[in-house]
C-alpha cells in the first residue's frame, strides 16, 4: 500500500508528492530537518525534536508556518495512517519556492513543509557487536548547531567511512574531536564519559541529552569537555549516539582497536538503560 506523506498542509500519496524545482531546499539546501524515532507506534522524545526544529529555524531566520501542536498532531496522523510500528518520521522545512536568488524571498513566500514516515528496526546486531569508524577531518561550516539540509561535509565524511567498510566517520578539527557525520561521539576513560560540549561545532543531539540524563541518574560521571584525537585513540571505550543508532559501541577506529576490541561495560550499561527508557516511554503512552 502507498505511504501517505505530508506536503504543505495536505496528506497525499507518496507518488503524488511533487516538489517545485525552484524550492530553496532543493536549490540551496536552504532549510532544516528532524528525524524522530517511533517505537511500537509511540513517538520518542518528540517535543525535544520539535523544539530543536524551531530553534534551528530561528537561527536561520526561517518561520515554521505551523504551531508545535499542529506539528505534533501531524506526526500522530502520519504514524496512524501509515501504521508505523518501529520507524521514524522525517520532517523538513525549507525557505519556500521563489526564483533563484541568494537573498531571502519576500515575507509572502511561505516555507515548504514536508514529512514522511519509514519503517526502521533497531540496529540490535550492531548495537551488541559494535561497529568500526574512520577518523576524518571536520571540513564543515561553523554552525553545526543548526540542523541544516546542507549536509555536503557530512556526506563526504560518511562516504569516506563507507568506502572503507566503516559504519561512521568520526570528525576532528585539528586536535579536537567534534562529532560523527550523523551522530555525537563519546569516549570512556577510567569510568568517566567525555563528550564535546554543546557549542556551534556540534549538533545538540537529543540522544546525547538522554544519555547525559541516564548517566546522571545512574551515577556515571559525565563530563562535557573537548577531547583530543590522542585521547580518542587511548580511550577505554568509544561510542556514538543518534536517533537511529541509539547507543552504538565503536570497537575500532582506523587501524586502532578500542579497549579490548569488544563493546565496553559503561557503553553497554548506558545502552541497556536507554532500552529501559524506550520501554517506559512506550508503556506511558498506552
Ligand atoms: N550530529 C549530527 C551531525 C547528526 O546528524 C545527528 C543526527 C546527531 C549528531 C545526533 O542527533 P540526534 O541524537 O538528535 O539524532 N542525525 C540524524 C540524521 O541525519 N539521521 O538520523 C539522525
Amino acid at each position: 500500500m502507498e505511504q501517505t506523506v505530508f506536503l504543505n498542509g495536505e496528506y497525499i500519496e507518496r507518488s503524488d508528492a511533487k516538489v517545485d524545482i525552484e524550492d530553496r531546499g532543493y536549490q540551496f539546501g536552504d532549510g532544516i530537518y528532524e528525524v524522530i524515532r517511533v517505537y511500537e507506534g509511540t513517538v520518542f522524545t518528540m517535543s525535544e525534536h520539535l523544539e530543536r526544529l524551531y530553534k534551528s529555524a530561528e537561527k536561520m531566520k526561517l518561520t515554521v508556518p505551523y504551531e508545535m501542536e499542529e506539528l505534533t498532531s501531524m506526526v500522530g496522523r502520519l504514524i496512524e495512517v501509515n501504521k508505523v510500528e518501529d520507524g521514524f518520521i522525517y520532517m523538513q522545512v525549507s525557505r519556500g519556492i521563489s526564483p533563484r536568488q541568494h537573498h531571502f524571498p519576500g515575507k509572502d513566500v511561505p516555507a515548504s513543509v514536508i514529512a514522511y514516515t519509514k519503517e526502521f528496526k533497531r540496529p540490535v546486531k550492531q548495537m551488541s557487536e559494535g561497529v568500526t569508524a574512520t577518523l576524518v577531518e571536520d571540513i564543515r561550516w561553523l554552525r553545526c548547531d543548526i540542523k541544516s539540509l546542507n549536509l555536503l561535509g557530512n556526506i563526504l565524511a560518511k562516504e569516506e567511512a563507507a568506502s572503507k567498510g566503516d559504519f561512521e566517520a568520526i570528525q576532528h578539527r585539528g586536535e579536537t574531536v567534534t562529532e560523527g557525520s550523523s551522530s555525537n561521539v563519546f569516549i570512556v576513560k577510567d569510568g568517566t564519559v567525555y563528550t564535546h560540549p554543546v557549542t556551534n561545532l556540534i549538533l545538540n543531539g537529543i540522544t546525547r541529552r538522554v544519555i547525559k540524563d541516564l548517566a546522571d541518574e545512574n551515577g556515571v560521571p559525565f563530563v562535557e569537555r573537548t577531547f583530543t584525537v590522542e585521547e580518542l585513540f587511548e580511550a577505554d571505550e568509544i561510542f556514538i549516539a543518534s536517533t537511529t543508532s541509539e547507543v552504538m559501541p565503536v570497537i575500532k577506529v582506523d587501524d586502532t582497536v578500542v579497549g579490548q576490541g569488544v563493546p565496553g561495560p559503561v557503553t553497554m550499561a548506558l545502552q541497556s538503560w536507554f532500552t529501559d527508557r524506550i520501554k517506559a516511554a512506550c508503556k506511558k503512552e498506552v
